[in-house]
């Protein structure tokens, strides 16, 4: 899939800031920092489901020496990041479910939660 190591970061990088984009604008109205829309809500929550799966293929043993955020540990705890990574999409599996119901209140807590399962791998395996 990848023509060398590097590109492969720089797609699960590229992926990730994306997938962040789009999540930050339900979190802008989950923060009460731009209006509720609804359709908004639902057109960004499908997008993020969609992203959320794109970024581990760039996780390929061999971009291990390439310089990233990514800590020592996340290679030696691989399974661990992908048990992370299942928990994240399910997370936002969830806040789509959410979105499409059109309920705020079921979308701010599906979106903590999401956020959660984000800032728990970025704490153990992101410099
Ligand atoms: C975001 C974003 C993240 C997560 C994280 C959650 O919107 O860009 O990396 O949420 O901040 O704690």
């Amino acid at each position: 899939q990848f023509q060398k190591p590097e590109d492969a970061v720089k797609y699960r990088q590229a992926a990730f800031t994306v997938m962040a984009a789009h999540f930050g604008r339900i979190g802008a109205m989950v923060q009460g920092k731009a209006p509720f829309d609804a359709k908004v809500a639902q057109e960004n929550a499908a997008l993020v489901v969609t992203l959320s799966k794109l970024p581990w293929a760039g996780f390929t043993p061999d971009t291990e020496k390439v310089k990233s955020r990514t800590k020592p540990e996340a290679w030696m705890e691989m399974g661990k990041v992908r048990a992370g990574a299942d928990k994240m999409m399910k997370a936002v599996a969830d806040l789509d479910a959410a979105a499409r119901t059109g309920n705020l209140d079921a979308i701010k807590k599906t979106f903590g939660d999401a956020a959660a399962t984000c800032k728990a791998c970025h704490d153990a395996y992101r410099e």
